[in-house]
Order: C-alpha cells, then sequence, then structure tokens
C-alpha cells in the first residue's frame, strides 16, 4: 500500500515535471540576463541592486510604474550611468523636460535609459554589456526631478 500510494506521488512529481515546456528551460537560462524593476508613488524603486552576470552579452531592463499618478506629477525613468557621473547627470536632467524624458539630448555620460513611465505604465531598455567594464562601479536612477536622491540603487557587472 506504501508502495503504491510512492509510486502514485512519484507520477504526480513526474507529471508535473513534464507539464514544464522545454521553452521554460531555455527562458530561464536566458532571464537572468533580464530584470524588472517597478517604482511607486512613493518615489521608490522595489531594488536597490541589479547583479548582472559576466555572462550576459545583452541586459534588458524593464521598468514597471505600479503607481496611479501622471508622469507629470510622479513620472519615473531607469538610467545607467557611471556611479561617479550620477549627481551630474540628476542635474542635467532636471532642466531636459518631460518631452526629453529628463535626460540631455544625446549626453554620453548616459549609458541605457529608458523613457518617462506614469502610472500603469511599462518601459524597456536592452543594451550590449560591451559597453561596461566588469567589476565598475556603477549607479541606476530616476531623473524626474528630485526623485534621485531616494530613486537611485547599484548596477554590478560580471
Ligand atoms: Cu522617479
Amino acid at each position: 500500500m506504501s508502495l503504491m500510494r510512492n509510486t502514485l506521488a512519484a507520477g504526480a512529481l513526474l507529471g508535473l515535471a513534464l507539464l514544464l515546456p522545454s521553452q521554460a528551460h531555455a527562458a530561464a537560462a536566458a532571464d537572468k540576463c533580464k530584470f524588472e524593476i517597478s517604482g511607486n508613488d512613493l518615489m521608490q524603486y522595489d531594488k536597490q541592486e541589479l547583479d548582472v552576470p559576466g555572462g550576459c552579452a545583452q541586459v534588458t531592463i524593464t521598468l514597471h510604474h505600479a503607481g496611479k499618478l501622471p508622469a507629470q506629477a510622479m513620472g519615473h525613468n531607469w538610467v545607467l550611468v557611471n556611479s561617479a557621473d550620477v549627481v551630474a547627470v540628476a542635474n542635467a536632467g532636471l532642466t531636459a523636460g518631460l518631452q526629453n524624458n529628463y535626460l540631455p539630448p544625446g549626453d554620453k555620460r548616459v549609458l541605457a535609459s529608458t523613457k518617462v513611465v506614469g502610472g500603469g505604465q511599462t518601459a524597456s531598455v536592452t543594451f550590449a554589456t560591451s559597453i561596461l567594464k566588469k567589476g565598475a562601479a556603477y549607479t541606476f536612477l530616476c531623473t524626474f526631478p528630485g526623485h534621485n536622491a531616494l530613486m537611485r540603487g547599484t548596477f554590478k557587472f560580471g
């Protein structure tokens, strides 16, 4: 009886394993190079650090605004810079305006960025890690005026 129960249990487990499509495994391997981060109406990201494995040829960051406020009032973006450039880029973004996603157009200090999103919206950016140096100090921030003091985090590669 106990053998039968075990056999049934093993069969159930096997069934579960078979239910997982083979693509799920491949997707899981690629997923380590894809990150999701959200911002809210309290001017906060839900993550303070993003660690990108050195094997990722490219990275995708998807920013979701989990709040309700519009971009004009509580917009968020995700901007990657060398840590040394955080203050300069945040200050430059102040005057760039929402139409420029609070970033000076063509600013070379901006390594990657999403557009500014409002409540319920999502934006993503994909970039090659060839622009990054392993072990260097990178910071991500929101350049909406006044947000970077709270909305910034550590970005690690390699
Ligand atoms: Cu913000």
